[in-house]
């Protein structure tokens, strides 16, 4: 099979990484439908599989009980010094990283098929996009492949034309000897689990799991860690954002970027449905922005990503009805429960909790059960073309103009419902010392509060130091035409510990605001932290929502936030002379302001 391979770097690969693995057998994949259904079909005679009666063309998948998200503390950026790496990622040496990933990728591969996926991340042929090609030993990878990128065999054309790609090498880690039984989702125990980045030579090796960020490797590890590196180079930005289009009742449109954490609402941000009356939002992308300057140095912004790998629990016909249209067909799910008559559930998806189900670890669960049935990280892989609020432009290899940039994360308190910048470095300085609680997204605590610059913590592949100057530099560049940036927190909470606000639907509300200041419709109160609503102009018609809790979701606690001046001083200390002067001007401005 791999023979028929013209590229010759690659053909060289498939040959290296089969003598290294010791496959059974190498299949090429061509992204077809009938590939797609062969390997379904093989994954449901293994047991793994199953397919839902009341979806058609949907699967459920039960992943390991340890391998449930994404691993940070085994993710590697392994650059030749660690000072490029930086303080932000774990660093190995890349020749004994790549000895240690050896030793472990001898004989891994035994008794499976490896396969070669070849893929594109943005519209296949764009000058924008970029090839990968990820090997991988796991049939669950090449169908969430199919959806999430575009896998095709116009891909290998472009490879045989002689076109570069960025090699991902996966395996699940999980050798099978002659007559051993396979289990349901075979991956290798935690602490022989990497998923390791080259980013000097464009290189990805992951080992070890099965799910999401760390097996899918055009997502998390090419399109944000490597392309991070790339652009920085280059000269242009690979961001954790979604993309939306906002339209205005007179027609008028805007698009916005917004950086938020995993599992803090990116995708049902992107496929809001305002409940201002007139205003309509279109869905670009809802978790990754590639984005360069355009010839009239603007900004534009394309979605990479062919798919939605979106959080199911908590989505729901009230929170997120689009998402929800989007998952009836065609889908991918990981980790959510099963219903008697055949269907998916995943706690808040319903307001009534089925009497019997079969949990995400393949128990009997009724509402009595004291665990949740469906893991807190559950997720769902559909097409993004299913989307019914899909924008027409999400496909445009030119991308679409960003007006607006968004930050923001989980808290609790001290954060108001909205803000902006004074100015790009302001602007930059809010990405910088971006804050928000942990979720399930990654394995570990939840809830613990830590800075998360730009979302791109677990994301950045370098130095975050030089991220934050690329940062300034794409501003200088842009001069003028650079997005003006807000800060966002949907999550503020009273004393009893509710949500002040419904968010969803009507952060749509926020969201006017933003458009009304960039055309300079309204004016702004000046506060220590930044520019505020001034009152009345949050439009909030038709929402029952009282003014003091209004009050409390605006309200500056100079004393809190004063608190918050030595927490970000460390958070920069850690970035020695990396920091970029500018940031820590910011941060003494914020001091003064806050005296
Ligand atoms: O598992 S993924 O990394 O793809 C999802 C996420 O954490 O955003
Ligand atoms: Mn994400």
């Amino acid at each position: 099979m791999a023979m028929s391979v013209k590229n010759e770097k690659l053909n060289k690969w498939i040959r290296e990484v089969a003598d290294m693995c010791q496959p059974e057998s190498v299949y090429v994949c061509n992204g077809t439908k009938e590939e797609y259904d062969l390997m379904m079909a093989k994954m449901i005679a293994g047991g793994s599989a199953t397919p839902l009666k009341k979806r058609p063309g949907s699967y459920l998948f039960r992943s390991d009980p340890s391998d449930v998200a994404r691993v940070e503390d085994r993710t590697y950026i392994s650059t030749s010094s660690r000072e490029e790496a930086g303080p932000t990622n774990n660093w190995v040496n890349p020749t004994e990283l790549k000895e240690t990933m050896k030793g472990l990728y001898k004989g891994c591969m035994k008794g499976r098929t490896m396969y070669v996926i070849p893929f594109s991340m943005g519209p296949i042929g764009s000058p924008i996009s970029k090839i990968g090609v990820e090997i991988s030993d796991s049939p669950y990878v090449v169908c969430n492949m199919h959806i999430m990128t575009r896998v095709s065999s116009r891909v290998m054309e472009l490879l045989d034309a002689g076109e570069d790609f960025i090699p991902c090498l996966h395996s699940i880690g999980a050798p099978l000897a002659p007559g051993q039984e396979d289990v349901q989702w075979p991956c290798a125990p935690i602490e022989s689990k990497y998923i390791s980045h080259f980013p000097e030579e464009n290189l990805i090796w992951s080992y070890g799991s099965g799910y999401g960020g760390n097996a899918l490797l055009g997502k998390k590890c090419l399109a944000l860690r490597i392309a991070s590196a790339m652009a920085r180079r280059e000269g242009w930005m690979a961001e954790h954002m979604l993309i939306l289009r906002l339209t205005n009742p007179e027609g008028k449109q805007y698009h916005i970027a917004a950086a938020f954490p995993s599992a803090c609402g990116k995708t049902n941000l992107a496929m809001m449905r305002p409940t201002i009356q007139g205003w309509k939002c279109e869905c670009i992308g809802d978790d990754i922005a590639w984005m360069k300057i355009g010839p009239d140095g603007r900004l534009y912004a394309i979605n990479p990503e062919n798919g939605f790998f979106g959080v199911a629990p908590g989505t729901s016909y009230d929170t997120n009805p689009m998402a929800m249209d989007t998952v009836r067909e065609n889908v991918i799910f990981t980790n959510c429960a099963l219903t008697d008559d055949g269907d998916v559930w995943w706690e808040g998806m319903t307001d009534e909790v089925p009497p019997h189900l079969i949990d995400w670890k393949g128990r009997d669960w009724t509402p009595h059960s004291r665990e949740d049935a469906a893991h807190a990280n559950a997720r769902f892989t559909a097409p993004a073309s299913q989307c019914p609020v899909i924008c027409k432009d999400w496909e445009n290899p030119n991308g679409v103009p960003i007006d607006i940039f968004i930050f923001g994360g989980r808290r609790n308190s001290v954060v108001p419902l909205v803000f902006e910048a004074y100015d790009w470095d302001h602007g930059v300085f809010l990405g910088a010392t971006a804050a928000s609680e942990t979720t399930s997204a990654n394995i570990g605590a939840v809830g613990n509060l830590r800075r998360d610059p730009f979302a791109m913590t677990p994301f950045c592949g370098y130095n975050m130091g030089d991220y934050f100057r690329h940062w300034l530099d794409m501003g200088d560049r842009l001069g003028k035409n650079a997005p003006r940036i807000f800060y966002v927190n949907w999550f503020r909470k009273s004393p009893e510990g509710m949500f002040l606000w419904p968010g969803f639907s009507d952060n749509s509300r926020v969201l006017k605001w933003m458009c009304e200041r960039i055309d300079g419709r309204v004016e702004a109160q000046k506060t220590p932290i930044g520019f505020l609503p001034a009152e009345g102009d949050l439009d909030l018609a038709g929402l029952d929502i009282s003014p003091e809790i209004m009050k409390e979701l605006m309200r500056i606690d100079t004393d809190a936030w004063a608190a918050e001046i030595p927490d970000i001083r460390a958070h920069f200390a850690k970035f020695g002379n990396r920091l970029p002067e500018r940031l820590a001007v910011q941060l003494e401005a914020l001091r003064r302001r806050l005296e």
